[in-house]
């Protein structure tokens, strides 16, 4: 996976990109980012590359200019790349996005500031519009790493153990069960015993019970869309009962 990004602020995007998993996946060249600064392709001495809103009114606007010729330099390498502009008004994105975008070999973020970019060179080059949620940022740089964070765990490889990406929360729409780890006791708390028990058809079905109670306690919309089994489907039908 080859991530692009067009930003003001490259700097601020390499150094957090490369840290932890993602700095290790790109070592290993599993993933890669190039970060390009619009402001390299300002049309003017002082290298602006924002002015007024035609009409008027609050803040700067991002030229087309330095935006396209930004792109441009990028484009034949990124080739037939999806270019995603991060605007509060795009779709929001979750997982269902992040495992699609996940089988892309390229990907083009553009990342605005000031009050947006110029609609003209989004109508040429944007192919997708992503919000991270509703809430509104200063940049588009924030939401472009939490995209490719969520992309770039899903690339084989990047996790060292290949289960650990689809066991967890959200996959089959349920949350994850509660984990624990050394000692059995703390603060008088004893960890679950079947955890001790070394019966792994035990665990496997405490987990999934547990995934199921946490679904139903903490976010009852994914219910309509997990995967559950016909016992399963009782056990979730007996707690709803029990809740009553
Ligand atoms: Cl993608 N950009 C900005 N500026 N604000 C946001 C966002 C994106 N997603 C949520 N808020």
């Amino acid at each position: 996976m080859n991530f692009y990004i067009l930003t003001l602020f490259p700097e601020m995007v390499e150094q957090t990109f490369h840290t932890s998993i993602m700095k290790r996946a790109a070592e290993n060249d599993l993933i890669s980012l190039e970060a390009v600064n619009i402001r390299d392709f300002s049309e003017n001495k002082h290298m602006k590359v924002d002015d007024y809103p035609y009409g008027g009114g609050a803040g700067m606007v991002m030229q087309p200019g330095p935006v396209y010729s930004a792109y441009e330099s990028i484009k034949e390498k990124a080739k037939g790349a999806r270019v995603v502009y991060m605007t509060p008004q795009g779709k929001v994105f979750n997982q269902k996005m992040a495992e699609e975008l996940a089988q892309e070999e390229n990907l083009i973020f553009l990342c605005g500031h000031y009050e947006g970019i110029d609609e003209r060179v989004l109508e040429e080059i944007v192919t997708d519009e992503v919000s991270i949620g509703d809430y509104v940022l200063t940049g588009g740089e924030l939401p472009a790493l939490v995209m490719m964070d969520a992309i770039g765990r899903l690339v084989p490889g990047v996790l060292n153990n290949d289960v650990s990406a689809e066991i967890e929360s959200f996959h089959d729409n349920l949350l994850e069960y509660p984990q624990y780890t050394r000692p059995v006791t703390w603060h008088e708390k004893e960890v679950p015993s079947v955890l001790l028990s070394g019966h792994h058809g035990n665990v496997e079905k405490w987990r999934r019970e547990k995934s199921i109670e946490r679904t139903l306690a903490k976010r009852p919309d994914l219910l309509k869309d997990a995967n559950l089994d016909k016992k399963e489907q009782q056990y979730l039908a007996k707690l709803k009962e029990a809740n009553k």
